[in-house]
């Protein structure tokens, strides 16, 4: 069961099901690039970890957060992927656009989930400085991305 201050890149193999047929998209913001190829990375290593072919794999990139529902939108109109996973990267500045790009990239997201077929997974970080962005995408609490390729593949495999 998921708790709240796990390592995020920690998962049970054993509970996962085997992704070796499923295939996915990646949709990655280039907004704070440093951090979003971080989670890229950590998804990619636990999708193939569990079973994916890198050949069943399609990465896109959008500029920022906010371009994310578009290209899932998109990557799941014109692809055949079985979830799709929306990497982004916002950190907090010193205006409110903060909390406009974190809000309609969830709200986005999550309209997404409700209107399609395909389960879009949110591996977007909000964090208030660098080093709590920095900390999540590999470092000392681990790496979204790994949790966010983990729940790709069990929504990929629901029912
Ligand atoms: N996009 C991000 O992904 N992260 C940010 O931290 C960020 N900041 O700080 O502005 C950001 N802005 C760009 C936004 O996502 C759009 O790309 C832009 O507004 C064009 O639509």
């Amino acid at each position: 069961m998921a708790t709240a201050n796990k390592n995020l890149s920690a998962y049970d193999k054993t509970t996962i099901p085997n992704a070796k047929d499923l295939r996915f998209g990646i949709v990655v913001s280039e907004w704070n690039e440093a951090i979003t190829e971080g989670l890229y990375e950590g998804a990619m290593e636990a999708l193939l970890d569990c079973g994916a072919k890198t050949e069943n794999i399609i990465r896109w990139n959008v500029p920022g957060s906010f371009e994310l529902p578009f290209g899932a939108k998109k990557l799941i109109e014109t692809k055949p992927v079985d979830a799709v996973i929306a990497i982004g990267s916002v950190i907090q500045g010193e205006t409110k656009h903060f909390d406009f790009v974190c809000s309609a990239t969830a709200q986005g997201i999550m309209d997404l989930n409700v209107r399609t077929q395909v389960p879009v997974i949110f591996c977007v970080l909000t964090d208030n400085n660098m080093q709590q962005a920095i900390d999540r995408s590999g470092g000392k609490h681990g790496n979204k991305g790994a949790e966010a390729a983990i729940a790709a593949i069990k929504m990929a495999s629901l029912g």
